[in-house]
């Protein structure tokens, strides 16, 4: 099939949409947030996982196009929870090809004010991998990101080629634990062993740590027990579409 121009066709239409996954206090379950995952609501082939078109997106140089559209989605979303009274932050994934945009922390910006949402509701998170070419703006772009109150999280932490020169390097405020850590972690020493060093990592550096992809209610109790405070994951909820993530906070209070 025609990947680019149908890429392009839907970044111009409209046709990209955020699903929501819960973030959540590992003690209570309590919601704290959403992190924001595209998928393609695609003309015939239905609802696309981005597994099948971000490699593409990035390849063609859409990432900017894809970004701005989910996050003006995302700034309505959270005026509309706002004006409901729910105050939890969405977290927007951006590779760092994104960041090579000049004006990436001025749309941001503009954005947030044009919705009234104060800067501490958006983050951003950014995976390790995209981070390895070193886009000559991302550093600067990120400082501009967190000068304007915004916070970072560094995604999938302990999975690229440079962790921990990454976290000296740029101003993040959260790690998460990549989900690969996490899988068997009642029973594996070694991911236990990994988990425990990136936790007193994280407190040393004063950055909260977040666990991801917690499938059961034995790895929740396992990381609370580890002194973890944040988490998500299946067991709470897959991502989901916007009015199923309302409910879930509707239900919480
Ligand atoms: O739900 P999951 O299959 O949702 O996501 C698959 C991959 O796509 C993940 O690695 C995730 O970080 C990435 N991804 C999801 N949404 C976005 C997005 O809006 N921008 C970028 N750059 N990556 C995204
Ligand atoms: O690269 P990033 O960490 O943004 O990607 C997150 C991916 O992990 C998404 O595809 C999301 O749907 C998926 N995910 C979220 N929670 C879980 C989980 O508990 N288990 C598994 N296997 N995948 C998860
Ligand atoms: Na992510
Ligand atoms: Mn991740």
């Amino acid at each position: 099939w025609q990947l680019e121009a149908e890429l392009r066709v839907a970044a111009s239409e409209g046709q990209f949409i955020p699903y929501y996954q819960p973030k959540f206090e590992l003690a209570t379950g309590a919601i704290t947030g959403f992190e924001a995952l595209v998928r393609w609501q695609h003309p015939t082939r239905g609802l696309l996982s981005p597994v099948h078109f971000i490699d593409a997106i990035i390849a063609h140089k859409l990432s900017f196009e894809l970004f701005s559209q989910i996050a003006i989605q995302i700034a309505k979303q959270l005026s509309i929870w706002q004006k409901q009274g729910f105050l939890q932050h969405i977290c927007i994934n951006a590779d760092a090809a994104e960041f090579s945009h000049p004006n990436f922390s001025e749309m941001v910006s503009n954005l947030l004010t044009q919705h009234e949402i104060s800067t501490h509701q958006l983050h951003i998170e950014v995976t390790e991998s995209s981070l390895i070419q070193r886009h000559s703006n991302v550093k600067k772009q990120l400082e501009l990101l967190k000068e304007l109150g915004i916070c970072l999280a560094l995604d999938d932490f302990g999975t690229g080629y440079a962790s921990l020169s990454y976290l000296q390097e740029y101003p993040f405020d959260f790690i998460k634990i990549d989900k690969s850590f996490i899988s068997n972690i009642e029973n594996n020493p070694t991911q236990h062993a990994i988990v425990k060093a990136i936790l007193d990592l994280g407190n040393a550096l004063n950055m909260q740590v977040i666990a991801e992809g917690i499938e059961t209610e034995e790895q929740r109790d396992v990381l609370f027990a580890m002194g973890c405070k944040q988490g998500q994951g299946y067991w709470l909820s897959r991502p989901v579409p916007a009015d199923s993530a309302t409910n879930m906070l509707i239900q919480q209070y």
